[in-house]
């Protein structure tokens, strides 16, 4: 029998799509979408949150916590295939984008290879990510040192 994992997965939208309309209908739809890779069992509230980088347009933010039997590589697969199919380009690595799918953390720690890294780089800097995950996960710990989502939060601010 597979044992099911839990996923702290990160959405993010700053451009309008053409069904869903804007960027917070895009990442509400995202949502619906990803409990066919597992059970959702929880979601963050949706937010508007300033763009950090290249990005011009400011951007819907949210989290949600994913218990699947994937493994992160399966499950990255799946989450890229999604972008995909909310009309996400290549090339917009960093820029304006439909829709960008980032898995933040999982149960079984850290997860280093040449296409994943988990913890997702750079989390504990992005109040875009830290903000919605204290919403539905705030003792979680992450790796290395254990600190937990909302220590991560408090030293930011
Ligand atoms: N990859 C490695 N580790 C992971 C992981 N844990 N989760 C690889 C997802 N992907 C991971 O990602 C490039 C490659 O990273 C993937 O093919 C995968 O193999 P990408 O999604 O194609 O490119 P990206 O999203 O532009 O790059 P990256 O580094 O994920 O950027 P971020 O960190 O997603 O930042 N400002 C606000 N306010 N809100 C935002 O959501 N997002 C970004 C993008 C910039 N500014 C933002 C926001
Ligand atoms: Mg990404």
């Amino acid at each position: 029998m597979r044992r099911s994992s839990t996923y702290l997965v990160a959405l993010g939208s700053n451009r309008r799509h053409h069904r869903y309309g804007a960027p917070g209908g895009v990442v509400r739809a995202a949502m619906e979408e990803l409990a066919a890779f597992g059970t959702v069992t929880a979601r963050s509230p949706v937010i508007a949150t300033p763009a950090m980088g290249a990005a011009r347009r400011r951007f819907a933010n949210a989290v949600l916590v994913l218990e699947s039997e994937r493994d992160p590589p399966a499950l990255l697969a799946a989450l890229k295939r999604t972008e995909r199919e909310f009309g996400r380009r290549p090339g917009q690595r960093w820029g304006d984008r439909v829709l960008d799918l980032d898995i933040v953390l999982w149960s079984g720690g850290a997860w280093v290879s040449k296409i994943l890294t988990i913890p997702h780089p750079g989390f504990a800097r992005r109040r875009f990510v830290l903000a919605p995950a204290c919403t539905v996960a705030p003792d979680w710990r992450t790796p290395p040192h254990g600190l937990t989502l909302a220590h991560h939060q408090a030293r930011l601010t």
